[in-house]
């Protein structure tokens, strides 16, 4: 039989068939036994045979060869990658202007993240109905931003169930994933689609600012027959695995058109001379606060490769 994975807990994997059947699978232990780059032979999202004997116990026998994947750096082995999800067919990051406010260097590590695993990204930022005249200014900033260098970027509520219907639309037949900061609204996202999921929300703390964890394993939920969002714990680590410095601007689209324009074909764009990527800083045409971020993901790679 074949199925897709919905849940997974490291030992049992909840597996749904073609006609929507849930089958509980344990992985064969030759899948184990494989010495492989990822903490994780199996994730939500793949595509695998299993078979079924007459106890009910299923056993995975085979995975298809993914699409693609998301990963991030195993926390117990930093040589090794944990895959988060695979088969995906757009990332969504949801953002918040008030209360948390997402920063615009942990939207760029995710876009950079998309890039990098060549996922389609979506910035969708919730919590209109608490918006202030400021805040809202500020959000037509970012989306000006975002959506010239050729993202989308939606504006929505979902508790007082703002702007959702143009995001079902982007939503239909697609497997998402879902990620962002504790406390803008995830949950309450996934909720909205899928009731059943009675997924927990949680008052951001009023003193920190920061929601409370509660989820901690990857899950996939079906809605709408053909749609699917994936709710993933410790994306928020999602970071620059297995960037070069020198290739880091090959993930910024606005940059990478830009990269043969250099006088040195190995330019980082931080100290050279007759620099496409500076000039086109200076001139307006790269927004600063971008290659700021640009900058600071640089620098990170580097402290991160010497510690
Ligand atoms: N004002 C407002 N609050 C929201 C909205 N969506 C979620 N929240 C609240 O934000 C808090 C965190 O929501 P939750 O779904 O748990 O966020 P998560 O940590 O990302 O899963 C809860 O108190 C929600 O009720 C919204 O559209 N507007
Ligand atoms: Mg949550
Ligand atoms: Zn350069």
């Amino acid at each position: 039989m074949t199925g897709i994975v919905y849940k997974s807990t490291g030992l049992w994997y909840s597996i749904i068939d073609d006609s929507g059947r849930l089958f509980q699978a344990r992985l064969k232990g030759i899948f184990k036994q494989q010495k492989q780059l990822e903490t994780n032979p199996i994730a939500v999202g793949d595509c695998v045979d299993f078979s079924s004997d007459s106890n009910q116990q299923c056993m995975i026998t085979k995975i298809y060869p993914r699409r693609n994947f998301i990963a991030r750096e195993s926390i117990q082995h930093r040589k090794r990658q944990h895959i988060i999800a695979a088969n995906i067919d757009q990332s969504i990051l949801m953002c918040s202007i008030p209360d948390p406010t997402t920063p615009l260097g942990f939207i760029d590590r995710f876009l950079v993240s998309c890039e990098l695993f060549h996922i389609h990204a979506i910035l969708v930022f919730n919590k209109q109905d608490a918006m202030t005249p400021d805040d809202l200014l500020r959000y037509k900033s970012i989306k000006n931003m975002y959506e010239t260098i050729g993202y989308q970027v939606f504006l929505v509520s979902v508790v007082a169930n703002v702007g959702m219907d143009k995001l079902t639309d982007v939503l239909q037949h697609k497997t998402s994933l879902i990620s962002g900061q504790s406390g803008v609204g995830k949950s309450s996202f996934i909720n909205y689609y899928i009731p059943s999921a009675f997924i927990d929300t949680q008052n951001v703390n009023a003193g920190s600012g920061k929601g409370v964890h509660t989820t901690t394993f990857a899950e996939m939920y079906q809605f709408m027959d053909t749609s699917n969002i994936i709710d993933s714990p410790g994306i928020k680590e999602l970071g620059l695995v297995n960037v070069e410095q020198s290739e880091l601007s090959q993930y910024f689209p606005e940059m990478r058109m830009l990269l043969t324009a250099c006088k040195y074909h190995n330019c980082v764009h931080i100290a050279e001379p007759e620099c496409a990527i500076k000039n086109a800083v200076k001139n307006g045409k790269i927004f600063s606060q971008r290659y700021t971020n640009y900058v600071q993901m640089y620098d990170s790679i580097l402290k991160y490769r010497w510690q």
